[in-house]
């Protein structure tokens, strides 16, 4: 029998600073779990990045860090295809024509640019507008079935898919349409400040937890997360501070909202807190160590990249070749 094809999967974190809890089990952890069943292309996305103003010397260090954190949650370079989308010029150039094909009514219902451009109202830029086209480029370059993300990006998704269905429609089948995948509690951390916040790696303060944070900072940040007065470890609508808690600990642990009821029953926040901020600080530490070994090895990193944007732009060049053809452009050496 012949052998089922491999699905194809394609995901990107923006290397725009240190990794957060929620980058992590939000998108991530799940990358690592797909690693064997799945062709996965995992970018750093570093073209995103610059919607937002980026200083270029730590735009440069935060690539090469973001590249060890990912090998360091446990992805395999030898299984999967890793590459920084700068390297990979298909991105930009598929981007423009799907821009011709992108209303500017579908771009205007985007939550993220209405969040960001409030975010920046000083930097409200064209890239910050049609940011979503240039993910649809990344996921249809690779023809990718599903892309694993947290839940804030199910709207680019869904407007790549919208993007694809189009595209098909004016031409014939040229991209597959693809889904998005995520997980349930972990698909979105909120901020430990203010609970109602997604957290987010642009945000400093105490907020956030970063993967690379030390025990002491972990233990800290959710010893001061925000709570409600009601004193019972019990999931219930309107606890936002404890709703997020335990997701982050069931994430962290695998255990049931029930159990974590139950081994909290009668305790206060304070003693939940400390089991939250130890679990948190123990599976950050695995991490860390790894990311210190990898970090010592930049030759190894940059071999890591330079052969994944080989393997990326293969595939993303054929697929760019057959946009290009579709649409009209004429090549002399066709
Ligand atoms: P920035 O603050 O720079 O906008 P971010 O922290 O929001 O960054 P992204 O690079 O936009 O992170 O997101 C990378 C991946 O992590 C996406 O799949 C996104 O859905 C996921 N993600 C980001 N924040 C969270 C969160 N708080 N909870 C769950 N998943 C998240
Ligand atoms: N927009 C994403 C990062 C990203 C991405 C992608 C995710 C860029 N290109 C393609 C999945 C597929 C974000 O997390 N802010």
């Amino acid at each position: 029998m012949e052998e089922a094809r491999k699905k194809v999967v394609l995901s990107g974190i923006q290397p725009s600073g240190t990794l957060t809890i929620g980058n992590y089990l939000g998108a991530l952890r799940n990358w690592t779990k797909m690693q064997d069943d799945f062709l996965c292309y995992y970018m750093l996305a570093d073209l995103h990045t610059i919607t937002v103003r980026q200083v270029p010397a730590e735009l440069r260090q935060n690539c090469l860090k973001t590249a060890a954190v990912y090998l360091a949650a446990g992805l395999d370079p030898e299984k999967i295809t890793l590459f920084l989308q700068s390297m990979v010029p298909a991105h930009s150039q598929l981007a423009w024509v799907l821009d011709c094909y992108t209303m500017m009514g579908e771009l205007n219902r985007m939550t993220q640019f209405k969040d960001k451009s409030a975010r920046h109202a000083d930097n409200i830029n064209g890239g910050l507008y049609t940011y979503p086209v240039l993910m649809a480029a990344d996921i249809l370059l690779y023809q990718a079935d599903c892309v694993p993300v947290g839940k804030d990006q199910i709207q680019h998704v869904e407007l790549a898919r919208d993007i694809a269905n189009r595209f098909n429609g004016v031409y014939s089948e040229t991209f597959r349409v693809p889904e998005a995948l995520t997980t349930q509690n972990s698909a979105s951390i909120r901020s430990l400040s203010d609970p109602t916040k997604k957290m987010s790696k642009s945000e400093s303060g105490d907020g956030t937890i970063f993967v690379l944070d030390p025990k002491d900072v972990v233990l800290r940040k959710i010893r001061k997360a925000v709570t409600d007065s009601d004193g019972e470890v019990r999931r219930a609508e309107g606890k936002h501070g404890i709703n997020n808690l335990m997701n982050i600990y069931s994430a962290v642990t695998g255990k049931t909202d029930g159990e974590i009821e139950r081994e909290f029953a009668g305790k206060g926040y304070g003693e939940f807190k400390l089991a939250v901020g130890e679990a948190v600080a123990d599976l950050l530490g695995g991490i860390q160590r790894e990311f210190e070994r990898y970090m010592a090895d930049k030759a190894f990193l940059n071999q890591v990249l330079i052969e994944g944007a080989e393997r990326a732009s293969y595939v993303a060049n054929k697929t760019l070749a057959k946009v290009y053809r579709k649409v009209g452009f004429y090549d002399p050496r066709r």
